[in-house]
């Protein structure tokens, strides 16, 4: 059986990340797509010498030609410049939403039958853009925020309690903006209410709930909390590995339930828009959204975070 062939457009922070991590997991032959000349074959080609290192015999080409992207299986657009210190994602949409342009007319043209995954930002609009311009029916379209969101969020929370990252389940739910909703209700260690151990350890509801609304706010900048220290771009290991998980459920069939950018059609009460959500990913893309009932303060927050979306959206050309 052949193996899967991976495209990556954009060939940058996050996407020379992706290069490696898919390699290293043998998850298919890559090829790096970047217009930039002889960046893309570089990188390849060094990765390509990990190999008998790291133990891998998948194939990595790097190239400026669309045409090297054909038959791919999965697509995965970082194409796009990132922020700056002081930006907003949503500043991006102008240069990056021509960049989309032409990227999503090279998947339509090169790998009409692909499954896409997103991460450029500002990732609601970029997503939306690229489902418009390719045409593809929306299980195959994905974007990429969600588990990085949600990484951080269960990151604070382990570092904040003591306990292993692994045992910490958090969910964040909308937009990839500053708006979005950690879901604390669903959130627990080791399936232990993160609320009920906040209270166990400060003795009291209020100086909990002051805990969890710093981890909640910093969840929220945690983009640019790397922005402003790296001053040069912006997160890129932590968006690369929650890629990974995405592709790898995709691949593998694994039916994972991970908080996707996905369109909605009624779920969550939003209707022909792209929103990150509990979504069950699996041989056929996006196969299910995993709805369930928000509380009136949730749903507010939900509603806030999707009127963003809708606006930013809203200011596609
Ligand atoms: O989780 C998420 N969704 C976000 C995504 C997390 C962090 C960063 N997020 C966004 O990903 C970020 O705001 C950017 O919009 C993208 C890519 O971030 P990265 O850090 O990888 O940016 P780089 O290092 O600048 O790489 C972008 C590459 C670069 O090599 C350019 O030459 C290339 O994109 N590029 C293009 N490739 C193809 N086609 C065109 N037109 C093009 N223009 C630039």
């Amino acid at each position: 059986m052949a193996r899967k062939k991976i495209a990556l457009i954009g060939g940058g922070q996050i996407g020379g990340v992706l290069a490696q991590l898919c390699a290293q997991r043998e998850l298919g032959d890559v090829v790096l797509f970047d217009i930039v000349e002889g960046m893309p074959q570089g990188k390849c080609l060094d990765i390509a010498e990990v190999g008998p290192v790291e133990g891998f015999d998948v194939s990595l080409k790097g190239t400026n030609n669309y045409a090297d992207i054909k038959g791919s299986d999965v697509v995965i657009v970082t194409a796009g410049l990132p922020r700056k210190p002081g930006m907003s994602r949503d500043d991006l949409i102008g240069v990056n939403s021509k960049i989309m342009s032409q990227v999503a007319e090279g998947i339509k043209t090169y790998a009409p039958n692909s499954f896409v995954i997103v991460i450029s930002n500002p990732l609601d609009a970029m997503v939306t853009l690229c489902q418009r311009i390719t045409g593809f029916p929306t299980n195959r379209i994905i974007g990429q925020a969600g588990i990085l969101d949600s990484a951080r969020f269960a990151a604070f929370i382990a570092w904040e309690l003591g306990v292993s990252v692994r045992d910490v389940t958090a969910m964040t739910l909308g937009g990839h903006g500053d708006d979005m909703v950690p879901l604390i209700r669903f959130t627990s260690v080791a399936g232990i209410p993160v609320m009920e151990l906040l209270e166990k350890k400060y003795g009291n509801a209020a100086k909990a709930k002051e805990v969890m609304d710093a981890m909640v706010n910093r969840t929220r900048k945690a983009g640019g909390e790397v922005v402003a220290l790296l001053k040069t771009g912006s997160a890129f290991f932590s968006p690369a590995s929650a890629t990974l998980a995405m592709l790898e459920s995709i691949l593998k069939d694994q039916k994972r339930v991970l908080p996707c950018c996905v369109y909605l059609n009624g779920e969550f009460g939003v209707k022909g828009y792209f929103v990150g959500v509990p979504t069950v990913l699996g041989a056929a893309g996006v196969e299910k959204v995993v709805e369930f009932k928000l509380n009136a303060e949730e749903q507010a927050m939900m509603d806030k975070s999707v009127a963003a979306v809708k606006e930013l959206v809203g200011t596609l050309k």
